[in-house]
């Protein structure tokens, strides 16, 4: 695997005009920096937390609470606190945010934008906060059920960057994500009850064509073309496919902010294409990762 090239100096803006801006609108998350004040609302964060469904992040707020032992006084709940947007859901429980970031790339590197410009606001420092994604994936040889860590984030063509058009330009984006921290997480899942294992990701544009099924509403390739692809990426190290990692670790890396990705994986794609397990089994699937972050974060606030 290719080394890491040096962190740039942590930095949650890479962007001068900022600082000349006395009014910054984060139009997504229906917060600005003059009517809400943002040091107050968020400059204890220390974890941010991101995943795909918003019901499931907002779960995953209540779980933070009871898990970190916080105190809700009577009648109190968390609310959405991007409630005025209906683009992304948002909680705060204690230290960590809870955040959802829809499906695929684009979603997400807006939300992600936001996000540093929103923990810049609240003098947040980019070396004292972790960034998580914890969702969902298709596996390649592992049961059903089983979260990945992913050592390293890879494009559709096993490329490690993203790339983004910017200004008639392809700029290449390198995607890098922390090893300790993995170890860390690796170490914290022997605890629970959740088979985890490291692995790389492969993250495309597109849950169907991009990700070699033959169940989408077009499909310019045989079953044995399918499996030569999975077959080929498998043996690559490719433990699963999702679709948000390669802008997560790429994002993460330029802003210098420490992240992880763990995806549970809900099928085996050597198997099949279909997802069809029943939605109690998944529900239990989709907390695991979520298991892992929470016990993660509880070590490191010192919380039994
Ligand atoms: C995992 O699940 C979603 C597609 O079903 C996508 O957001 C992803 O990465
Ligand atoms: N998410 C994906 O992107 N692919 C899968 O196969 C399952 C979940």
């Amino acid at each position: 695997m290719m080394e890491p090239p040096p962190s740039p100096l942590p930095n949650f803006l890479r962007n001068p005009n900022i600082k000349g801006m006395d009014h910054d609108v984060l139009y997504h998350l229906a917060l600005d920096n003059k009517t809400n004040n943002l040091k107050e609302m968020f400059s204890d964060v220390k974890f941010v937390c991101f995943g795909g469904s918003p019901s499931r992040m907002k779960k995953f707020a209540f779980y933070m609470v009871d898990e970190l032992k916080l105190k809700l006084t009577a009648g109190q709940t968390l609310c959405d606190i991007s409630g005025g947007s209906d683009r992304y859901v948002l909680y705060k429980a204690g230290p960590v945010i809870s955040v959802s970031h829809g499906m695929g790339i684009p979603s997400l590197s807006i939300l992600m934008h936001e996000i540093l410009k929103l923990l810049y606001h609240a003098g947040c420092e980019p070396n004292q906060v972790t960034f998580f994604r914890i969702g969902t994936s298709g596996g390649l040889g592992l049961d059903p059920g089983t979260v990945v860590i992913s050592e390293a984030a890879v494009d559709g063509i096993l490329r490690p960057y993203m790339e983004i058009a910017t200004l008639g330009m392809i700029i290449q984006h390198p995607a890098f994500l922390n090893p300790d921290l993995n170890n860390e997480l690796l170490e914290v899942a022997k605890d629970t009850d959740c088979k985890a294992v490291l692995g790389k990701t492969m993250c495309t544009y597109d849950f169907y064509e991009g990700q070699a099924r033959l169940d989408g509403a077009f499909c310019d390739y045989s079953k044995e073309d399918k499996m030569a692809f999975l077959k080929r990426a498998h043996n690559r190290g490719i433990a699963n496919i999702e679709m948000e990692s390669l802008c997560f670790a790429a994002m993460t890396h330029r802003a210098g902010v420490k992240s992880a990705v763990l995806c549970v994986t809900l099928l085996d794609r050597l198997k099949g294409d279909q997802i069809d397990t029943p939605h109690d089994i998944m529900e239990e699937w989709q907390s695991r990762p979520q298991k892992i972050v929470a016990s993660y974060i509880k070590k490191k606030l010192g919380i039994q």
